[in-house]
């Protein structure tokens, strides 16, 4: 039976409300749409003024990437974990000005795709970001409500498995979650108190290491390959 996969978006006054991706059989695409139809229409973040669901048949080959190990780093407050993230990336080499991007930035549909060693905003439509797309976990299931970590080890583990991508940190734009994740050498670093909570604040960075010739290809798998993650 075919596969497909099915996108949604939801915004109001082009702003970022809930989005959500999947890899389907056939037989699913009419419950999923209207999981996630259902989905978008209840979110925290406010009720969508634009509602875009669309499913696509795969007619492509479909990759298969490794789960990330997932580390739980010890957190008791948004100022515990802020020291964390400043400090892993300047031992890491990155720039710590990151950290701040990711505090100030919210309501891109996207993430920022950002030059690990310029700190340069490499996103084609910086209001918008680089959206990923066409992905699942090879055992997932439908849902209604969100699995904010099984659906951010999805995306994440898509996103470490390019070279190009160096890291990745993610705050959850949703007042009601705090966790977020920072993603390095193959480890999802799962990280309490990532903002306070009722906080409306969130986005993704992704730290882009590779030539300046691969950004295009780059952003093309991360929105375009269907990618189906699998636990090793
Ligand atoms: N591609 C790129 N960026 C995205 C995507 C996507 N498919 N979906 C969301 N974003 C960006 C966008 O800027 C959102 O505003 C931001 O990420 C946050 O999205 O281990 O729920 O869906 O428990 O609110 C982390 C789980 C949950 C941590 C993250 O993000 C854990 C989450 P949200
Ligand atoms: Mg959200």
């Amino acid at each position: 039976m075919s596969l497909y996969s099915v996108k949604m978006r939801a915004s109001r006054d082009g702003r970022h409300i809930s989005g959500a991706e999947r890899i389907i059989p056939e037989s699913e695409v009419a419950t999923t749409v209207q999981v996630l139809t259902q989905r978008a229409l209840a979110h925290p973040n406010g009720v969508p003024d634009f509602l875009n669901v669309s499913a696509s048949e795969i007619t492509t080959d479909i990759r298969r990437v490794p789960e990330l190990e997932v580390r739980e780093v010890p957190s008791s407050s948004t100022a515990d974990t802020r020291t964390f993230l400043t400090d892993f990336l300047t031992s890491h080499g990155f720039d710590a000005r990151v950290v701040d991007k990711l505090y100030s930035v919210t309501g891109l549909r996207g993430a920022m795709l950002i030059d690990a060693r310029t700190g340069a905003n490499l996103s084609p439509d910086p209001t918008r970001g680089v959206r990923v797309s066409a992905m699942d976990h090879v055992d997932s299931t439908v849902v209604a409500t969100k699995q904010h970590f099984a659906e951010a080890i999805v995306l994440a583990s898509k996103v470490a498995a390019h070279p190009n991508i160096a890291a990745e940190l993610c705050m959850s734009d949703d007042p009601d979650y705090t966790t977020g994740y920072l993603t390095y050498g193959g480890v999802y670093h799962r990280l309490a108190h990532m903002k306070e909570l009722g906080e409306r604040i969130g986005t993704r960075v992704f730290l882009y290491d590779g030539p300046s010739s691969e950004v295009a290809a780059t952003i093309d798998y991360l929105e375009n390959t269907p990618v189906l993650v699998e636990k090793q």
